[in-house]
């Protein structure tokens, strides 16, 4: 496999960066997952301009232009002969001294790495999560903003293990005002009266990617769609419920804190969004 490295395509053995980075220092730095779907990256100006803004937040300057970026993930899934994949896109500060000060940091690191995905297991699209709600909240937006893809996830981390100890896969995420999130790695819909309904960005949350393109897909099939607060009362009511991200792409939720959403069973509406996504997904 081939990694890009600052310009360079180089071997797994040779994709080496500093132990003195503060990505590694401090989590100092920003990131994408990103799918390969045909040999094509998905949804790329989306993730490229995702990573430019969390970068801006942080105020992280990328060595390279948003056009060379998307070049060089082109060429990273051209080399490794990808068809259908995983690329991990990260962006550290770089190399400095001992100190949060990045005026003492130099030479950001750009890293692409694709490979093939490990999937959730198949049986759980059939079957649909049982999740938790985790007691970790999720980040204040005051404190450090959801919305930045940074590369210091101990905050989902943290909700993310209280799930896997109650053996679920992913983990239901509170807001500092007391409502929905999203998941660890995921964002939340719900469908209630045959309306689909989703926390809004001020809840804190992440914009994930394939929520978005859920959003749209929605509408485009005539659904409502609606971007609200929810609470986990709403949750406990829905008649459905999925997750979508990069990772899981759409995925049922039957199974809340114990409690059965709706029948129990991946509802129709989740179904049928789940097929479009793919359809999408794959230039169909
Ligand atoms: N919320 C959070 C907190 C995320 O980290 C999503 C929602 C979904 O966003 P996208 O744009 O993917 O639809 C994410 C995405 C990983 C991994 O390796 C994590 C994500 C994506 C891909 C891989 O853990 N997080």
């Amino acid at each position: 496999m081939k990694i890009y490295l600052n310009g360079q395509y180089v071997s797994e053995d040779e994709a080496k960066v500093s132990v003195f980075d503060h990505g590694l220092l401090y989590g100092d730095g920003v990131f994408e997952g990103i799918r390969i779907y045909n040999k094509r990256v998905f949804l790329i100006q989306e993730h490229v301009t995702r990573l430019y803004e969390s970068a801006r937040a942080i105020r992280l300057v990328i060595p390279i232009s948003e056009a060379e970026m998307t070049a060089a993930l082109e060429k990273t899934v051209e080399m490794n002969g990808l068809t259908d994949g995983y690329i991990r896109l990260v962006v550290t500060r770089g190399a400095g001294s001992l100190g949060l000060d990045i005026r003492r940091t130099s030479n950001p690191q750009v890293i692409i790495i694709a490979d093939r995905i490990s999937l959730y297991p198949q049986e759980l699209y059939e079957t649909g999560l049982k999740i938790i709600t985790a007691s970790t909240i999720r980040n204040h937006p005051q404190a450090l903003s959801p919305r930045i893809k940074s590369l210091n996830y101990l905050n989902n981390i943290m909700a993310k293990i209280e799930g896997t100890d109650a053996g679920c896969l992913e983990a239901l995420m509170i807001n500092h005002k007391g409502d929905v999130a999203e998941c660890t790695g995921d964002n939340i819909f719900i469908v209630k009266n045959g309306i689909l309904k989703t926390p809004s960005i001020d809840a804190g949350i992440l914009e994930g990617i394939t929520r978005n393109a859920v959003i749209q897909l929605a509408r485009e099939a005539g659904l409502t769609v609606e971007e609200v607060t929810l609470t986990r009362h709403d949750i406990y009511v829905a008649e459905e419920c999925f997750l979508t991200g990069t990772a899981a792409e759409v995925i049922a939720v039957v199974e809340l804190d114990g409690r059965k959403i709706g029948t129990g069973v991946p509802g129709e509406i989740t179904k049928d969004l789940k097929h479009r996504f793919e359809k999408f997904a794959r230039g169909e």
